[in-house]
């Protein structure tokens, strides 16, 4: 599948109507491209949320396209599959997801030339995808939730559905505790954090995220969510992650990450970094204030690496490891295979290997 071998780069990401599409427009539903538009502008946002939602569009794809072969459906699908890719480049969840359909597709192309098998296979493999998700999150709120404490007080970081089922089902099982959220610069998403909390009556304390180290000894344990788990245990997540694990480690105080097992990143076994999305400056500072400062530059990495050392345990829905598993469940998805097959597996997928 070389078309899905895209690889984004660094460059800060487009805002809307501004991408340049790579694709026919005219092969891509409208819905499809309201789908791919929401999650560059982040309306549609959460690593597992984006994936799901792109999955969701690949889905829209099947069944609206109107080609009468197999051939052609599978270049529709094609097409939503790069223009979803070309949306934000970090969470390996929206690759992940989208590969796992593309390969069942491309499977289902090679055994029948029926476009309406093709199409089948196609939805299944979307519907099989957002149930797993779902699945996922609550067994690592299960799983996670053991190893909340009666009296602990969390800290948690941006806005993570599986951070939040960790905290959300340790309370609905009885244990009670303290939440801190940090209201997480530039885009505030710590605030849905307290919201969704509050809503489950869990007591939250709100702090900018500067304040993260000045409250850190009052902290038992830090929950975060990932975007992309590299082959060595590190992981990507919201700008801001890192200075709390670190923080953390120096007082002591865990840091679990509650991640999915479609947020580790198969290309990182061979070498690549996962890329991380520079977002627009106005997220920072206004485009009238930023004139006034000329020769000012502005940076806004949307996310940081936080290496293993600092994380004391990763929450998947098949378990807790530690960081220096990551390389396992990711060999467990793609088999014993020898670098040079590893190559190959560049612009393949965990899905297509499994
Ligand atoms: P779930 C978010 O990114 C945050 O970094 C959050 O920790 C991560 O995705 C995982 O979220 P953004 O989309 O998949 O807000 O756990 O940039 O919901």
């Amino acid at each position: 599948m070389p078309e899905l071998g895209i690889r984004q780069t660094d460059r800060e990401s487009p805002g809307r109507g501004q991408e340049e599409k790579t694709v026919s427009a005219t092969k891509i539903p409208v819905e499809v491209k309201r789908i791919a538009d929401d999650i560059r502008d982040m309306k549609i946002r959460g690593a597992g949320e984006l994936a799901r939602s792109a999955v969701r569009a690949l889905m829209i794809a099947c069944q609206k396209s109107s080609a009468k072969t197999s051939q052609d459906l599978l270049a529709d699908i094609r097409a939503a599959a790069v223009a979803l890719l070309e949306t934000r480049p970090t969470a390996v969840s929206l690759p992940n997801g989208i590969r796992y359909v593309m390969h069942r597709v491309s499977q289902a192309e090679q055994r029948t030339q029926e476009v309406g098998q093709v199409r089948l296979a196609g939805i299944k493999a979307a519907e099989e995808f957002i149930a797993n998700s779902n699945t996922a999150i609550e067994r690592i709120g299960e799983i996670g939730a053991r190893r909340i404490q009666d009296g602990d007080i969390l800290l948690t970081h941006c806005n993570s559905s599986a951070a939040i089922s960790v905290i959300k089902t340790a309370w609905k099982i009885g244990k009670r505790f303290h939440v801190y959220a940090t209201e997480t610069r530039p885009r505030f998403q710590g605030r849905l954090t307290a919201g969704i909390l509050l809503k489950e009556g869990i007591p939250v304390t709100m702090i900018i995220d500067d304040a993260a180290r000045h409250f850190m000894r009052e902290i038992d344990k830090v929950v975060v969510g990932a975007d992309a788990v590299s082959a060595n245990g590190a992981v990507v997540n919201k700008i801001g992650t890192s200075m709390i694990a670190l923080a953390a480690k120096e007082s002591d105080v865990n840091t679990f990450v509650a991640a999915e097992t479609y947020k580790f990143s198969p290309e990182t076994m061979i070498g690549e970094a996962v890329p991380i999305e520079q977002r627009s400056t106005d997220e920072v500072i206004g485009k009238a204030e930023l004139e006034g400062l000329p020769g000012l530059e502005v940076k806004n990495p949307s996310f940081d690496v936080t290496a293993p050392e600092y994380i004391d345990l990763i929450i998947t829905e098949r378990g807790i490891i530690p960081p220096q598993g990551a390389i396992l469940i990711l060999q467990e998805l793609m088999g014993t295979i020898t670098p040079e097959e590893l190559d190959e597996y560049k612009t393949l997928t965990l899905a297509e290997v499994d």
